[in-house]
C-alpha cells in the first residue's frame, strides 16, 4: 500500500471531501444571500487580519481581479491542506478528520467574525458533509487493501459521484445567490416614479383582437439580446456610472443620485440590428429614466467630441453619435425603470441606455458602468467585427396574421401586423395579395413616431395558394425596398411576404 497509486488515491480522498464540504457549503449560502459562501466569509475574514501594506499591494498587483486572487488563494490554500489530511490518514485515519475539523472551526470562526451567527451555518453544514464524505470515501480506499480491483473501482465511482454532486451544489447555490441578490435589489429599489408619467396608451394603438402584439410588450416577453452568459450581478445599492473623457468634469452618479434627478417616462420601440424580414426581436416599453443629454449638458462638452463610448459591467461596449445623444427631442433616456418596475436583471438592471431610433447594438448598453464622451476613433463591440458604425433603424413592416404557412378560410379575411419607423413615423401600410394592386391598410392611433404602428386590412382569398405581402412608408416619404438585405451590416431589408392556403373544409 505505499504505492505511489495508493498516495494518490490518498491525496484525492482528501480533496474530494473538500470539494464536497465546498459544495454543500456554497449551496446553502445560496439560500442565505450574497456573500455567505465559506470560501467568501474565509477570504473576508484574512482581508481584515492582513496588514494594510499587504492589502494596497494586492489592490496595485492585482487591480479589479484582487478578490478573485484572494479566492483562488483560499482555495489552494485548502487544496493543500485537504490534500495532507487525506495523506496522513493512509497511516492514522484520525488524521484526516482533525484536519478537516480544524478547517471547519476556522470557518466557522470566520463566518460569525465577519457575517454574524447566520454566516456560521455555511460554513457548519460544510464541515459536517465534508466529514461524512471523507469517512465514507475512505471505507471504500481502505478496502482496497482486501479486494484491490473491487474497492478501487468502488473509491473511484464514489469519488467521480461526490465530485460531480459537490459542482453541481456548487453552481446552483452560486447562481442562486446572484438571483436573489438581484431580486432583493429591485425591491429595496421599490417604485420609480416619474417627474411625468407618459401619456396613457390609447385603445385603438393595437389590433391585438386582428392578431398584431398588445402595444406595450410585458416584460417578460420583450426581446432579450446580449452576449453574457450569466447576467451581471449588480445591486443599485453599489451602483456607480462614471462620465469621463472629453468632459469639462468628470462625473460619478451613484443609483440615488440619477434616481433624485427626476424621472420622465418615455414610450420606446426598440429593434434588434439582427432581426430578419419577418423576424420577432423588436418589443416596445414604457422605460423610466434620467433623459442623457441633461448627464452629457451637466458633464460639458468639449469641441471635437463625436461620440458616446458606453462599456457594460461584463466588457460590452456601444458607441453612440454624441449628436443623438445630447439631442433633448431625442429623448434618449439612462434607463431605471421599464413597465411600471425596476429593469428585470437581463433587461439590465440596475441602470441601462435606451435611445429611439438606434439599433441596440450602438445604443441600448445595458448594466450599463461608463460613459466616454471621445471621438470616431474609437470601435465599440460590434463594430469591431464589421458591422455598421451608425445603426439608424430602418423603416420596415412585418404580417402577423395570417403567419406563413397558416391554413385560413375561403372568403373574406382580416390581414394585420405592424410598422415601424422609430423618430421618423408611419405614414402609411399598403398589402397586395398575388401580386396584385396595393392596398392601403387602416392604421391604429398613433402613439408616437418612437413606437411601432399596427396595421390592419380585410381582403378576399380564392380557393388556393396565395401570396401576401406588406411594405410601410415613413414620414419621410421613403416606402420599403424591395431589395432582399441580409441583416448584416446595417439591418435586414424586404418585403415581408407570406404563403397562405384557403381551407374550404373550414367554411
Ligand atoms: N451589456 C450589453 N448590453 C447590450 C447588449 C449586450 O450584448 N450586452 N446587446 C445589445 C443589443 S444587440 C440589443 S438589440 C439590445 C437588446 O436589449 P434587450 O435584451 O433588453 O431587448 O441590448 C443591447 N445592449
Ligand atoms: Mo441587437
Amino acid at each position: 500500500m505505499d504505492s505511489p497509486t495508493g498516495r494518490i488515491r490518498f491525496a484525492l480522498l482528501g480533496l474530494v471531501s473538500a470539494a464536497a464540504a465546498l459544495g454543500a457549503g456554497q449551496l446553502v449560502a445560496g439560500f442565505l444571500g450574497p456573500g455567505y459562501g465559506p470560501l467568501t466569509v474565509v477570504g473576508d475574514a484574512a482581508i481584515g487580519l492582513s496588514p494594510q501594506p499587504l492589502k494596497e499591494w494586492a489592490i496595485r498587483a492585482f487591480g479589479e481581479s484582487d478578490k478573485t486572487v484572494l479566492l483562488a488563494g483560499a482555495a489552494v490554500v485548502l487544496a493543500a491542506a485537504a490534500g495532507i489530511a487525506g495523506l496522513g490518514s493512509r497511516r492514522w485515519p484520525d488524521f484526516g478528520f482533525a484536519v478537516i475539523g480544524l478547517l471547519g472551526m476556522a470557518g466557522f470562526a470566520a463566518g460569525i467574525a465577519e457575517r454574524g451567527a447566520r454566516g456560521a451555518i455555511a460554513p457548519l453544514v460544510a464541515v459536517i458533509v465534508g466529514l461524512a464524505a471523507f469517512s465514507l470515501l475512505r471505507a471504500a480506499a481502505v478496502s482496497n487493501r482486501v479486494e484491490p480491483s473491487i474497492g478501487r473501482r468502488r473509491f473511484l465511482l464514489g469519488s467521480v459521484g461526490v465530485g460531480a454532486g459537490a459542482a453541481v451544489a456548487w453552481f446552483v447555490g452560486d447562481s442562486l445567490a446572484g438571483a436573489g441578490d438581484i431580486q432583493r435589489s429591485r425591491l429595496a429599489v421599490g417604485s420609480l416614479r416619474p417627474r411625468t408619467p407618459a401619456p396613457p396608451i390609447p385603445a385603438g394603438a393595437d389590433f391585438a383582437g386582428s392578431g398584431t402584439p398588445r402595444f406595450i410588450t410585458p416584460n417578460p416577453e420583450f426581446y432579450r439580446i446580449d452576449t453574457a452568459l450569466s447576467v451581471p450581478a449588480m445591486r443599485a445599492e453599489d451602483y456607480r456610472l462614471r462620465v469621463h473623457g472629453m468632459v469639462d468634469r468628470e462625473l460619478e452618479l451613484g443609483y440615488e443620485d440619477l434616481r433624485e434627478r427626476g424621472l420622465v417616462a418615455k414610450t420606446i420601440t426598440m429593434t434588434c440590428v439582427s432581426n430578419e424580414v419577418g423576424g420577432d426581436y423588436l418589443s416596445t416599453a414604457t422605460f423610466v429614466g434620467v433623459p442623457i443629454h441633461e448627464v452629457l449638458t451637466e458633464a460639458g462638452i468639449r469641441t471635437g467630441a463625436q461620440q458616446v463610448f458606453s462599456t457594460s459591467a461584463d466588457g460590452f461596449t456601444a458607441g453612440t453619435p454624441l449628436d443623438v445623444l445630447h439631442d433633448p427631442r431625442r429623448g434618449a433616456l439612462l434607463a431605471l425603470g421599464m413597465n411600471g418596475e425596476p429593469l428585470p436583471a437581463e433587461h439590465g438592471f440596475p441602470v441601462r441606455m435606451v435611445t429611439p431610433g438606434l439599433y441596440g447594438y450602438v445604443s441600448a448598453t445595458k448594466w450599463l458602468v461608463d460613459l466616454e464622451v471621445t471621438t470616431f476613433a474609437k470601435q465599440a463591440y460590434w463594430e469591431q467585427v464589421g458591422w455598421g458604425k451608425w445603426g439608424p433603424i430602418k423603416t420596415e413592416s412585418r404580417i402577423d396574421r395570417p403567419r406563413a404557412g397558416e391554413r385560413v378560410p375561403e372568403g373574406r379575411i382580416m390581414l394585420a401586423g405592424i410598422a415601424w419607423a422609430q423618430h421618423t413615423g408611419i405614414e402609411a401600410v399598403e398589402v397586395r395579395v398575388d401580386g396584385g394592386p396595393w392596398q392601403r391598410a387602416q392604421l391604429s392611433t398613433e402613439v408616437s413616431a418612437d413606437t411601432w404602428r399596427m396595421w390592419r386590412i380585410p381582403v378576399e382569398l380564392g380557393r388556393g395558394e396565395h401570396t401576401v405581402q406588406c411594405r410601410a412608408t415613413d414620414r419621410s416619404g421613403y416606402t420599403q425596398t424591395e431589395a432582399r438585405a441580409d441583416p448584416v451590416p446595417d439591418g435586414a431589408t424586404g418585403w415581408h411576404t407570406v404563403l397562405v392556403t384557403t381551407d374550404p373544409a373550414n367554411r
